[in-house]
């Protein structure tokens, strides 16, 4: 049996940490695509991480390439092609000149991997992944959004900072689309078991709901070029871990809804089980009427969004 092939669509900031990661985690040999202005980036990259192979004994390849060719059979693919957000800008804002993007890559995707499991991470998210979803004509269970596993690892850290605790102890999940008014479920969240809404009074933990809701818009001001780009390539990772390995995690992801949470046919984030199928189930959890509401509110967002897309 051959090792996995990993494709990496976009070579960028996130591109080449997956390629770092999966090499890491020596998930399969990783194919890493970008346009060919960016030629020298992806061999470049390729070369730096196949020569740190020799340090750590990983037998996992990369491959730089400007060629759908190379990419062709990938197991597994995840896109990052696209602009990432400058300080003072919305994810919307990147609509039209990623969705020009997607567009591309979606339509080589469907002649060169008709068979890959594809996550995509390229904002805005749930429109970017509406797109993909659309224009390969793909299986609902073989495309896929990742964006609620960062969300909810960022809403993770600033519950174990807060607390002071161990943050594997924390058991959190967001919900709803990849923007500003993405849903923290407060009224599940745990520590250890133990209900956080006891553990942290309302106004701190309000605080929280807001840094987390806010927390990509933070890292832009901080980077000023550009956006996150290692929790989300770890983040992505896990879920290509999951399908590759079929370890059926339950994740947080965009997942094509048909009725769950009242939503139909929209990508937005929920609880998924990721394994061998692909997305292999969605999972409706227990909302108090305030989440239900903000729930709904975040749908009209990825709606409006979503709407104005033109493929
Ligand atoms: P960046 O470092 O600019 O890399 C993007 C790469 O895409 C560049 O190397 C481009 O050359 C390449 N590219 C452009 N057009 C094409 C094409 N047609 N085919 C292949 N490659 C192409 O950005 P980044 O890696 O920091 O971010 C990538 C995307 O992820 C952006 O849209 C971000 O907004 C998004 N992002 C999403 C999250 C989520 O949680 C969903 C988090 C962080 C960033």
């Amino acid at each position: 049996m051959g090792k996995k092939k990993i494709g990496l669509i976009g070579g960028g900031q996130i591109g080449g940490n997956l390629a770092l990661l999966a090499v890491q985690k020596q998930l399969g040999d990783v194919v890493l695509y970008d346009i060919p202005a960016a030629e020298g980036l992806v061999k470049g990259k390729a070369l730096d991480i196949n020569q740190l192979n020799a340090v750590d004994g990983y037998d996992c390849r990369v491959t730089g390439t400007t060629d759908w060719k190379d990419v062709a059979g990938s197991d597994v693919l995840i896109i990052t092609a696209g602009v990432p957000r400058k300080p003072g800008m919305s994810r919307e804002d990147l609509l039209d000149i990623n969705l020009k993007i997607m567009k591309d890559v979606a339509s080589n995707v469907k002649t060169h991997c008709p068979n890959a499991f594809v996550i995509n991470i390229a904002n805005p998210l749930d429109a970017m992944v509406f797109a993909l979803y659309k224009i390969t004509g793909f299986k609902k269970n073989q495309v896929v959004g990742m964006a609620g596993v960062l969300d909810t690892s960022r809403f993770k850290c600033f519950v174990a900072e807060a607390l002071q605790c161990s943050i594997r102890d924390v058991d959190a999940l967001v919900l709803g689309g990849h923007g500003d008014d993405m849903v923290p479920v407060i009224s599940s969240a745990k520590v250890g078991g133990v209900p956080l809404t006891k553990l942290i009074a309302k106004e701190k933990l309000d605080a929280i709901l807001k840094r987390t809701r806010e927390g990509g818009a933070e890292l832009v001001a901080l980077y000023k070029t550009g956006s996150a780009y290692f929790a989300p390539a770890a983040s992505a990772i896990a879920m290509a871990e999951s399908y590759l390995l079929d370890r059926k995690r339950v994740l947080p992801a965009a997942a094509f809804l048909e009725g769950e949470y009242g939503i139909k046919n929209y990508f937005m984030g929920v609880p998924t089980q990721i394994g061998a199928g692909g997305v292999e189930k969605v999972f409706e959890v227990d909302l108090t009427a305030e989440e239900k509401s903000l729930l709904q509110k975040s749908f009209e967002s990825v709606k409006k969004t979503v709407d104005s897309v033109k493929l």
